[in-house]
């Protein structure tokens, strides 16, 4: 059957009617419900058959395009994409909206309610998952024939209850209700081989060859994601693999006569698409952890080895055909696969394998924290992975006599280099390795970047300087902008236009608006709205009623030392003191708003936590604070909450110790959304300053060459705190039970910590970031300075949107084009 042949409207805009002929279709046959049966997810289902639908046609031909035209492709290896809600995305990206809400209101259908019963995908722990979503995004937007591979893990990141004051963690079964986002590809399988041991031969022109046997196998099965582009025709795909039994495509599995045995072993198999593993910055040498990152990097090389093979027999164009980049080291065993791949079964030289592997990777380090990097113990990956092991010895056999040769009689150098970490027992360290494999290693920002190349990685800095670059990150302007804040970006586009969703350089255009008083008042309302439906949502997730007119003060972000959330912690608690200090002081009034996961085995986070709570329920209670503070903690922070405050905050804390956090993205969304930020000069923290002018940010602390400075001289907490009688006041508090009234040591560890190592150097810190404190305070009394200054952060992101840092990848290291996905039929639904 022939589609009908609508194409001279293809730009015509569906009719509501249209609309409403396809939502109630798939109400009644898809979902089998009537009006009076429908649930609001029955609903929300609904709705998003029938956007899925408008997909369909422009996917298809833009897969068609790529095959077609031979595009090159990348594909971009993630063991996290934390993509968040889908629905209101994808009616963005198609330029349909509005017209889908007037046509569901004429039936009595708010979308927006709809909109709220999708759940969250969950896939990431954090900025490293959320920056892949976001440079999906880009890449559809700017017609980039590209890819995004993962794995659907059936539960992804976890619930975070508050219970007593402390995290407690529910596991997140995402996919209980369906997801209509997702096809299931039965027939694009790839096996993947576990344990076995190697053989060796000689081939026919005598060059010794290995087998690998005798393996334990696991199928993985392709789910793919439609990924829409904005405003333009290309829908990409994200492909995420799912573990299959390889029992359920055996058919002498019926008639072995163990069949719970049989089933037992189908479904430990099965656990390693399972679940996401919830530490970020914490390589826990787990070896399910092992085998999920062998099972995405497995199945994607042979994935887009079956791609290529459809139109190259030589293998050796492999390079210009597919650049892959590595999210972290997470996937790097894709490298020794696809070397195994050209070695084992395309037969290739050595010389001529590594050639082709090392111009296709490029690798992306997101963290130099060193309990992050990860390391992998040699007697595991022997017994799991021996074929690799052996070909990693041979990358780094080759590699070190190389350094050999370049650096004579350096022996302290190629121990520090190795793949291979000698001291205590054998670990693979997975950066050398992703360096070594790879034409390209980049940071996250320039001073990340810059000290990957001074310090973390300065030996291969030596080695290879041109392998070194920086991409400074950034984000997609269309969720975090024009989906998460409407107001905000109706305001903008009402005086600039609509320039700034696909080009954000456009917002510019707002500095000659920064002294509009008129501008100003209605930027100050957009700002009061978000606050108020925030605080709805304070008063209906915590119980505490905060008011709108006060400075909301927002750190959210995984719970981590170095991110110095007890930081703030210490700030609060000097203002409670100063406010006790002296009644009726003009105190400006805040509310400091946290949120952000602990992972579950990190004792020190979870503390904190509890600390926040507790600090929470002495100052939400006290009388004689009439309300001048509130402190609340948000339980639950995922990418929909994310989106609900960061339209709402003043104030942005963006306090990590510098030359800790890498980048920090959360950063740029607040700025974006109007919030001034407090900060440190580390990571993208230091190019803000500089787009947004050093007048609009409030920077405070030791910069990250005195941190190395103070550090190598010796450092000395308790100076500080015998110095500083406010900063005594607050932590004798903490460790003498003031918060904790019940259990006075339970706070001792962060206090005795705080004091003898304080290895995030918040002591040294404290006292500036006081003052700078004092400074927001002052500020804010003049509420028309503020909106001025809060415009001009908006205006001054132009720099930080992911479309930026996409155009630097494809031009600077994958060498891509973009394929313009021409029109055909449309809106055939
Ligand atoms: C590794 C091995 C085993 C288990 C877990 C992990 C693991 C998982 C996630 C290690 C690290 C992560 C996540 C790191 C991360 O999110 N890094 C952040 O990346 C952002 C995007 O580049 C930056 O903006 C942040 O600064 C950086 O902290």
């Amino acid at each position: 059957m022939n589609a009908p042949d609508n194409s001279t409207q293809a730009d015509a805009k569906p009719t509501p009617s249209d609309l409403q002929r396809s939502f109630l279709r798939h109400l009644k046959h898809t979902i089998v419900k009537d009006k009076y049966s429908a649930t609001p997810a029955d609903l929300y289902l609904a709705l998003a058959y029938a956007v899925r639908d408008m997909l369909a046609e422009r996917w298809l031909e833009t897969q068609q395009a790529y095959y077609r035209n031979n595009a090159k492709r990348v594909y971009y290896i993630s063991m996290e994409f934390l993509m968040g809600r889908t629905l209101g995305n994808s009616l963005i990206n198609l330029g349909i909206m509005e017209e889908w809400e007037g046509a569901l209101k004429q039936l009595g259908i708010d979308a927006t309610d709809l909109q709220e019963s999708e759940w969250d995908a969950g896939l990431g722990n954090g900025g490293l998952g959320r920056l892949a979503a976001c440079f999906l995004d880009s890449l559809a937007t700017m017609s980039l024939p590209a890819y995004g591979y993962g794995i659907r893990f059936e539960y992804g990141m976890f619930f975070q209850k508050i219970v007593d004051g402390g995290q407690y963690e529910t596991p997140d079964n995402w996919l209980r209700y369906g997801n209509p986002w997702e096809f299931g590809r039965q027939e694009h399988l790839h096996k993947i081989r576990y344990h076995g041991r190697v053989t060796e031969y000689r081939d026919e022109e005598g060059m010794q060859r290995h087998d690998w046997v005798d393996t334990h196998d696991v199928m993985a099965m392709a789910y793919d994601v439609p990924v829409p582009g904005y405003g333009n025709e290309t829908v990409n795909t994200l492909r995420l693999w799912s573990a299959k039994s390889t029992r359920d495509f055996e058919l002498s599995f019926f008639n072995q006569g163990n069949y719970i045995g049989a089933v037992e072993s189908k479904m430990r198999t099965e656990n390693i698409s399972k679940v996401l593993y919830p530490a970020d910055h914490m390589a826990e040498g787990k070896e399910l952890r092992l085998r999920q990152e062998y099972f995405l990097s497995s199945a994607t090389v042979q994935d887009i080895f079956y791609r290529f093979s459809k139109k190259h027999g030589d293998v050796s164009i492999l390079p210009t055909k597919v650049a892959i980049q590595l999210n972290d080291t997470h996937p790097t065993l894709a490298i020794p696969e696809l070397v195994r791949i050209l070695l084992d079964e395309k037969l290739l030289a050595w010389d001529d394998a590594w050639k082709i592997s090392v111009e296709t990777f490029a690798y992306t380090n997101h963290t130099v924290l060193p309990e992050a990097l990860e390391t992998w113990p040699v007697r595991i990956l022997e017994n799991i992975l021996p074929r690799h092991l052996q070909i990693i010895y041979q990358i780094n056999d080759h590699f070190l006599r190389e350094v050999a040769s370049r650096f004579p009689d350096d022996m302290e150098r190629l121990r520090r280099m190795s793949i291979v970490a000698e001291e205590g027992e054998k670990h693979i360290r997975m950066a050398h390795l992703a360096i070594v494999g790879s034409h390209s290693v980049n940071g996250v920002s320039a001073l990340h970047s810059q000290i990957l190349k001074d310090d973390l990685f300065h030996d291969f800095y030596e080695m290879w300087p041109e392998r070194f670059n920086n991409k400074t990150n950034g984000i997609t302007q269309r969720r975090w902008l024009k989906h998460a804040n409407r107001w905000l970006a109706d305001l903008v586009s009402s005086r600039i236009g609509h320039g700034w969703i696909t080009d954000l350089g456009e917002l510019a255009r707002l500095r000659e608006l920064a002294d509009d008083r008129e501008f100003q008042q209605q930027w100050i309302e957009v700002k009061q709205a978000n606050k108020r439906h925030l605080a709805d949502l304070i008063l209906r997730d915590t119980g505490v009623r905060v008011s709108a007119d006060s400075l909301f003060d927002c750190q959210t972000k995984r719970i981590h030392e170095y991110k110095r959330q007890l930081l703030n912690v210490l700030h609060v608690i000097t203002r409670y003191n100063r406010i006790k200090a002296t009644p009726g002081c003009a105190i400006t009034p805040r509310t400091v708003i946290f949120s952000g996961k602990a992972a579950p085995s990190y004792f020190m986070a979870k503390l904190i936590i509890q600390l926040i709570t507790a600090v929470g329920a002495v100052v939400n209670n006290d009388p004689a604070i009439h309300g001048l503070l509130k402190v609340v903690f948000m339980p639950n922070y995922n990418v929909s909450l994310a989106e609900c405050i960061f339209p709402a905050a003043d104030l942005s804390e963006q306090i990590s110790t510098a030359g800790t956090e890498a980048s920090g993205t959360g950063n740029m969304k607040y700025a974006l959304n109007g919030a001034l930020t407090i900060g440190t000069l580390d990571g993208a923290n230091i190019e803000i300053m500089e787009e947004v002018g050093r007048d609009n940010i409030f920077i405070f602390g030791l910069t990250s060459k005195q941190v190395t400075h103070l550090k190598r001289a010796g450092y000395h907490p308790r100076d500080h705190y015998l110095s500083d009688p406010e900063l005594k006041q607050a932590l004798d508090m903490i460790a003498g039970g003031t918060f904790s009234p019940d259990d006075p040591d339970r706070f001792r560890p962060i206090s005795d910590n705080l004091l003898a190592n304080d290895h995030y150097l918040l002591l040294a810190d404290y006292a500036s970031y006081i003052t700078s404190q004092e400074q927001v305070d002052r500020l804010y009394q003049e509420p028309y300075e503020w909106a001025r200054r809060s415009i001009l952060n908006t205006a001054g992101m132009g720099k930080f949107s992911s479309d930026r840092t996409i155009a630097e990848y494809a031009r600077e290291i994958w060498n891509i084009q973009p394929e313009i996905i021409r029109p055909t039929r449309r809106f055939n639904i």
